[in-house]
Parts: C-alpha cells; structure tokens; sequence
C-alpha cells in the first residue's frame, strides 16, 4: 500500500518535471564565481592563518569544500577549459593570449589560435538554450573585439548591454580596487532583475582580483600593516587587504541572494583561474604571496601553478562542512553545469566528468583514472606537461624529457622526487602521458634553431622584437603594488 502510494506520488513528481507547484521552474540557479590568481592557501578555510576571509569562510561552512581541485597554469587556458568542457591541450589554448616571447630559448613554443573556437559550444550557449537566463561578468581573456567576447558566445547579458536602469542604479557608487565592487554591483543588479523572471538562471562572475598589481581599500591596507605577522610566510599587507575586500564583495552578492530569498535554489560555485603568483615572470621585484605548503607559483605545473580552492554550496544536496578530496579539474565544469541544468551536454569531445556525484556524495569516486595537464611554454618555468594518477603525480620536462615524480599523499611539497627510486612507476606514468598527448592532439614545442644559450633567458616584446625592460617592469609594478587603492571612482 505505502509502495504504491510512494509510486504514485514518484509518478507525480515526474509528470510535474522541472516546475514547482507555483508554476516557477525548480532547475537550480547557477553562480559561478571564478577568482583571478587566487592561491590555494589563500583562504582562512583552506588554513591561511593572516588573511582573513570570513564570508567565504562561512560560505565553506555550508558547503562541500575540495582539496585537490585542479585549473591550468594560467588564465586563458583554464578559461577556455570552463567554456569548452575540453582540456587545454586539446583546444590549444594552452597559454595566456598572446603568451610571453623567449626567441632564444631551446624550444620554440607551439603556435596558439587568439581566441576560442566558434564552434565550441559554451555553458551560456548550452544553458541559453535550456531555457536558462544567462550572465557574463569580468575578466574573459578568450579573445580581443566583440566578435570573440562572451556575448558572441552565447551569453545574454554581459555589462554592455545592462541598460541605463544599471547605471542610474549604481550611479556614484567607486569601482573599487580591481573594479570588484563594479563587477559585484552587475551581478547584484542581474541577480535582482531575476526575481521576476519565470526562467532559471547561469551567472558567471569572472573577479579581476587578486591579480597584479595588487590593490587594496586604503582603510583594509593600515588594518594589515598593523596586524602582527605570523613568524613564517610572506604575509603581504595589501595582497592580504585584496583578499579581504574581495571577501566583502563575496558577501554582498550571498547576502543578496538571501534576502531575495534565492538561496536556497542556487547552487553558488567558487573557485580560482590558477594557482597564486609569488613574483612577476622575470623573477626579480617584491614576493607578494605564496602558495605554502605547495611548491612553486601560477605559471608552472608544480602543484602552486595549478591546485586551486574550490567551493560548491548546493542547499540540500551538498553536505554541509563536508570536504572532497577526488582530484577534479575546471575541464569539468560544463559537464557538471549541464547536470545540475538537467540539460544533455553539448555535442562535443568532453574531457571533464559530471561533478554532482561527488557533490552529492564527497567520498564517492570519479571514474576518470587521471588528470593530465600541457604547458608546453616558458613562463615561471620550462615546458612541461604532466599527470596526476591517484597519489602520484609525474612531470616530464620538454627541453630534455627529464621526470619528476612525487607521491602527493606524503610530499604535498613535491619536495622528494621518485623518479629514480621507483623506475616502473615513473616509466609507466611517463608512457601514459605520451599516449594521452597523442589522443588529444596536444601540440608540441620544436627544436628552435636561433638556440642562444647567452640569450636563452631573455624575454623579448612581441610587438617590437625588443629585449623587455625587466627591471622597468618590476619597479613599476613594485610602486603600483605599494600604492593602496586611490581611485576616486
Ligand atoms: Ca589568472
């Protein structure tokens, strides 16, 4: 009797499909929030014990919290993962646009496209479709001109087309450092404009924050300079100033969401483009932050280049203050976006694997056996590509073909290298890398026959064919980076 009743009202449920009783679609609201250069140990909640993040620590709180999430090296690249479901490699975004310049250098480095494929369908396009209402906020980096912004891939409303009610709305009110109270005002202003609509929505909010030249609130500046530093890690005061701003503006678009009461249909997802920058490329100039207890900076493929925080706060399917330690990518995020969507993913090669499993479940498994990553380009360091196989974690070096292995599970420092204790495990992860590099397409560096060995490590202006100033470089960007935020507007 109760099984058929369970059945009856189970036939019910499906008949309404995706609509609530009040008529109002059901499918989950979607807030991605992707931060610029944001380290892995940035956050109070992933054990930073100067900067203080209290929003986004409370945020963690409700939410399943990942250890071992992975993006690329760099913006675009991981960019262009988020927007195509499809590793880097195989897109061949596998650099910032346009990619620093070494012409001396043993390698010459794969050419790029200068934007993202047309033809690749993005989360904006899949969602639109779906029926949702979709949103592009900040920083793309996937291509110059309207022809290649987020509007001419799919997005709906980005902040050209907010209209004159936005700007009376947010008349008077500053920028902010990093235009991040700008940037949080139009996906409060979106959000708003939502309350009414029938439809779901994808709003991606894309912070230009905490990329150099740091910049911080004067008043959040002194509050950091006088704050006792703890005896070990770098400890800036305004890429710790940065960070806390950055954390009010988080807060104002949760509080919104609250007090519009959409909470608890929004599944609200944080996390970072690449791991944080400890000092500009040319090495020289002030260390701003570090990516403690990780080895290494944004621009490598040690785990400080690429393991980045993430947040998934989904009311009633996320288990409060839980963790997930899978190892995940930002390759599997339209994947997962079409999941929590209901929405079939579009027809192209996925890499990226359906997330809500584990946000469902933190200790269920993936099925993906590993995760591979390509930078075949000299930025913090040399051309490399590597894989991440359970705890292991290998890295072939391209000028030579040299290998690192680390096992993450006792050395998350990448601290011991294995290669040559164990052999096996070294070779066999270094042959699955060729074979994955071969499946994708992965484009490869050349023998470059300018090779200088004199002029090897000298950075060169694209524009130009210039030696860069590196030392103008650094001065500039050290007295931006001492400067709090003056801005008047
Ligand atoms: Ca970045």
């Amino acid at each position: 009797m109760i099984r058929n009743l369970l059945s009856a009202v189970m036939v019910a449920v499906l008949a309404l499909g995706s609509a609530d009783l009040s008529g109002k679609e059901a499918r989950p609201n979607i807030v991605f929030i992707l931060i610029d250069d944001m380290g892995w140990p940035d956050l109070g909640c992933y054990g930073h014990v100067f900067h203080e993040t209290p929003r986004i620590d409370q945020l963690a709180e409700q939410s399943v919290r990942f250890t071992d999430f992975y993006a690329t090296p760099v913006c675009s690249s991981t960019r262009a993962t988020i927007e195509s479901g499809q590793n880097s490699a195989r897109v061949g975004i596998t650099d910032f646009l346009p990619g620093h310049w070494k012409p001396f250098a043993r390698l010459v480095v794969p050419p790029m496209p200068d934007h993202l494929d047309h033809e690749l369908t993005t989360p904006g396009e899949v969602l639109g479709r779906a029926g949702y209402n979709t949103a592009y906020f900040g920083k793309w980096h996937l291509g110059r001109g309207a022809e290649h912004s987020p509007a001419a891939h799919g997005y709906e409303t980005t902040a050209s087309n907010l209209g004159p009610e936005f700007k009376q709305w947010s008349k008077g009110r500053k920028a902010g450092p990093k235009d991040m109270v700008r940037l949080t005002d139009q996906a409060i202003w979106f959000v708003q404009q939502q309350k009414q609509s029938e439809s779901p929505f994808f709003l991606h909010l894309s912070h230009r924050a905490v990329h150099i030249p740091i910049q911080a609130q004067n008043e959040t500046v002194e509050k950091y300079k006088k704050k006792q530093k703890p005896s070990e890690g770098v400890n800036h005061p305004v890429y710790a100033a940065m960070i806390e701003d950055l954390d009010v503006q988080i807060g104002r678009l949760l509080d919104e969401l609250d007090r519009l009461q959409m909470a608890n249909n929004t599944v609200v997802i944080f996390t970072s483009d690449n791991g944080g920058l400890r000092q500009v490329y040319t090495g020289r100039g002030q260390v701003v932050s570090t990516n403690a207890p990780l080895r290494s900076e944004k621009g490598t493929l040690y785990e400080g280049g690429i393991r980045v925080p993430m947040i998934v706060r989904w009311p009633g399917v996320t288990p409060p203050r839980s963790v997930c330690r899978q190892p995940a990518a930002s390759w599997d995020m339209l994947p997962t976006f079409c999941a929590i969507a209901e929405v079939d993913p579009p027809d192209q090669t996925l890499d990226g694997e359906d997330l809500t499993g584990v946000f469902r479940q933190p200790s269920s498994s993936l099925e993906r056996p590993a995760l591979y990553f390509h930078y075949p380009h000299y930025h913090h360091s040399r051309p490399a590509s590597a894989v991440r196989s359970g705890d292991y974690k290998l890295i072939e070096w391209l000028e030579d073909g040299s290998v690192e292995l680390y096992d993450l599970a006792s050395d998350i420092g990448e601290t011991k290298n294995l290669a040559a204790a164990e052999p096996e495990q070294a070779s066999q992860l270094r042959d699955e890398l060729a074979a994955w590099r071969t499946r994708v397409g992965a484009r490869m560096p050349t023998e470059n026959t300018d090779y200088d060995e004199a002029k090897a490590d000298i950075w060169y202006n694209r524009s130009n064919s210039q030696p860069l100033d590196s030392a103008a470089i650094d001065s500039q960007l050290e007295s931006r980076a001492t400067k709090p935020y003056l801005r008047k507007n």
